[in-house]
């Protein structure tokens, strides 16, 4: 296929960039922000990560551009963190980064070259990659010695989520955005299963102290159900999109 060989060039040839979703807290100040990459290609336009980080995944390529992704994103918190220390950023991770050997070696040499404070760097990691991964335990570890912080992602839609919660060390929890679709919110206050999913979740989170964020917040009802009930932090179109960093809305951070 052209388009995995176009991968190859595509990280020399500067047409990957990484765009940055805001995520915000129940008083609608902004916290931090997940990485996502974008592949601008030459002649097909934006192809989406849901296209190349599979091909990326395929051919190994995904263990350079999840590099470049950790020095991209780490470097542009730095400079964020000048005027605003306390703002995090997430970076995914996927199942092929975490076979490589050198992955806790490289997160901790990019940690110390950004110069980003302790604590601030969010890595994101799904189910599937943990059943993909036989020493993922091993490696969780050492990278929450560095004080990163670890976000199972798109909890809840994998078959053993809450066992993966009490075998590894994660310090948060997303909850897949298909529950913000299955909301269903009841106006008399009832309380739809899927209200109770959620809640549920959100409960959880908390009796486990880990942080808990809701994806893929799409409208003001689903907002004002998460605040109501503890939610953290609220990421979703609703509140922003994916932007380049030169658009990032900074101001609405919290003035501390
Ligand atoms: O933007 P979109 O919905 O197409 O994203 C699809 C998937 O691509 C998501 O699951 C997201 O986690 C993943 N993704 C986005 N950026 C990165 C990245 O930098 N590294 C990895 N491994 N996955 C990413
Ligand atoms: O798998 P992961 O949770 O990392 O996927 C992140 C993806 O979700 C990104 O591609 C991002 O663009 C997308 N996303 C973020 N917010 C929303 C939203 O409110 N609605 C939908 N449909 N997708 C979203
Ligand atoms: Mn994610
Ligand atoms: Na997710």
């Amino acid at each position: 296929l052209h388009l995995e060989a176009d991968l190859y060039r595509a990280l020399d040839r500067g047409e990957l960039r990484v765009t940055y979703q805001p995520t915000f807290n129940a008083a609608s100040r902004l916290v931090g922000a997940e990485a996502l990459l974008s592949w601008l290609h030459p002649v097909q336009g934006v192809v989406p990560p849901a296209v190349f980080i599979p091909m990326a995944e395929h051919s190994g390529l995904i263990v350079q551009i999840g590099r470049w992704v950790l020095r991209e994103a780490t470097r542009q918190l730095a400079l964020w963190q000048r005027q605003y220390p306390h703002l995090t950023v997430s970076v995914n991770l996927s199942a092929r980064q975490f076979r490589n050997n050198d992955l806790v070696q490289d997160v901790q040499a990019i940690v110390e070259e950004s110069g980003i404070r302790p604590g601030t760097l969010v890595l994101e990691v799904t189910e599937s990659l943990l059943m993909d991964v036989p020493d993922a335990q091993d490696v969780l570890m050492r990278l929450r010695e560095l004080e990163i912080e670890l976000d199972l992602d798109d909890f809840g839609t994998g078959y053993s989520s809450l066992s993966y919660l009490q075998r590894f060390p994660f310090t948060g929890l997303k909850i897949d955005r298909s529950f913000m679709t299955n909301l269903d919110l009841h106006p008399d206050g009832r309380g739809s299963t899927g209200e109770n999913i959620v809640r549920s979740v959100v409960a959880l989170a908390h009796s486990l102290h880990l942080s808990v964020t809701a994806e893929g917040v799409e409208t003001q009802a689903q907002a004002e159900f998460l605040r109501g009930i503890g939610c953290e932090v609220l990421q979703g179109y609703l509140l922003g999109r994916p932007v380049a960093p030169e658009a990032f809305p900074l101001e609405l951070l919290s003035v501390n």
